[in-house]
């Protein structure tokens, strides 16, 4: 006999754990399936900065205590330009600000808090496949220790980032892809050492972007723009401190502290949208659907609102209630996807240095930065996208 739940979730991350702690919350019955260890979901090391809207949701699943206490909040950011720094004052453009606390920390809290609710995670699923979900029964099958097994469900929610198997199952014709890689990657640099200033610093600078940014007051993360072909056995520690340096202003390179690398790795930069976000009984869910680059820092926010609008939709329809939620949530979730697209895009376009854009495109590119921080206009467009639009 097939186990039974009412919605399989595809996908130990974020999103996932997420969807899984408000359904909980709502007395609906979840199984995780994820393709790796818990260890090994605990040890990537990827976004930092939380909206308001995302701490809230975080709030509403009951697990908001750990990420209160340790969480930085932080009310502006910095724009470093050709050797000086300016900086944007979320609170004082937007009444807004956001919480600097890691990914990994907002998934251990997650997982900790699923596992205190008895609701079941199967790690280590191998050959996770969704089925059925244009009709009535979808399934999920899967093998677990050499076992096959399967899953029975009124939903499927394809919680799986981009490489996961749901949006893949999906026919071709059925999704509309839209599409753009850059032509460079990030070079992430986690360390113990403290952060150089109290808000993260994004820099425009002739070498190449680069981020300040940090997880706590003595743990810090540093980005460096490199070659999307770059690989990280070349960057030795000393040769990425050295190069972060050179791109800092005089007064942040002489407050640089540096130490041995507890992380390094390099993403490469993408933007990509599937439509729809819903087949049937699957419904796609963050990077599943899809990714912007990390400039924004969005990817991570995008997640959790499309998980505001499932969960919302989903304990709607097992309630009895209309299904109007399942049936507008591919809609709703990309109108809000596609803002964060375009301000990602925006900041990426804004901040790197583009091997083909030559220079005319660096002048421009140093007018619409100066124009940002001479507006309050400008200033207040790029702040209200960063503390994240309305749900
Ligand atoms: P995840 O986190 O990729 O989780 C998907 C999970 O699904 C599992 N999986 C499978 N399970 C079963 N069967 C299969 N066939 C499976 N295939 C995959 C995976 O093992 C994994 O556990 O997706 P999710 O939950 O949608 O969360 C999205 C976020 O992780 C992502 O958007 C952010 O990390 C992006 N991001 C940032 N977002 C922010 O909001 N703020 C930031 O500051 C920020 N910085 C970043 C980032 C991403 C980065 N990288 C590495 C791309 C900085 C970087 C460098
Ligand atoms: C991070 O701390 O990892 C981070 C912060 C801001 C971004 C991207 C990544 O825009």
């Amino acid at each position: 006999m097939p186990e039974r739940t009412h919605v399989a979730i595809i996908g130990s991350g974020p999103a996932g754990l997420l969807l899984g702690q408000l359904l909980h919350k709502a007395g609906i019955d979840t199984v995780i399936l994820e393709r790796h260890s818990r260890e090994h979901v605990l040890g990537r090391i990827r976004a930092g900065v939380l909206e308001q809207g995302t701490v809230g949701l975080i709030d509403e699943a009951g697990c908001g205590a750990r990420m209160h206490r340790e969480g930085l909040i932080h009310h502006g950011i910095e724009l470093s330009i050709r050797g000086a720094r300016h900086r944007i004052d979320f609170q004082a453009l937007t009444g807004k600000s956001v919480m600097v606390y890691g990914q990994t920390e907002v998934t251990r809290d997650l997982m900790d808090a699923r596992q205190a609710a008895g609701a079941p995670t199967v790690f280590e699923a191998q050959n996770v496949t969704p089925s059925g979900y244009d009709g009535a029964r979808p399934v999920v099958r899967y093998t677990a220790n050499g076992m096959a097994k399967e899953i029975a469900c009124d939903f499927i929610a394809g919680c799986d980032g981009f490489h996961g198997v749901s949006r893949q199952s999906v026919p071709e014709s059925a999704l509309t892809i839209f599409e753009r890689l850059y032509p460079f990657g990030w070079l992430g640099l986690l360390a113990e050492v403290p952060p150089v200033a109290p808000e993260l610093i994004y820099v425009n600078h002739e070498r190449g972007f680069a981020l300040c940014s940090m997880r706590t007051h003595s743990r810090s993360r540093y980005y460096l723009q490199c070659d999307a072909s770059e690989q990280v056995e070349n960057w030795p520690d000393d040769k990425f401190w050295d190069e972060l340096r050179r791109r800092l202003d005089q007064d942040a390179a002489a407050h640089l502290v540096t130490g041995p690398s507890i992380e390094k790795s390099i993403a490469p930069l993408r933007s990509f949208v599937a439509e729809p976000m819903r087949f049937g009984r699957l419904f796609l869910a963050g990077d599943a659907a899809h990714i912007v680059p990390p400039t924004g820092a969005k990817g991570l926010n995008l997640a959790a609102s499309d998980v505001h609008y499932l969960a919302e939709a989903l304990i709607d329809h097992c309630r009895g209630g209309s299904d109007q939620g399942l049936d507008h949530y591919s809609a709703r979730a990309l109108a809000r996807v596609w803002k964060a697209e375009r301000f990602s895009w925006w900041m990426t376009s804004l901040l790197h240095r583009f091997p083909d854009t030559g220079p005319f495109g660096q002048r421009i590119q140093l007018a619409e930065l100066d124009y940002l921080v001479g507006s309050e206009a400008a200033a207040t467009a790029l702040a209200e996208n960063y503390v994240g639009l309305p749900f």
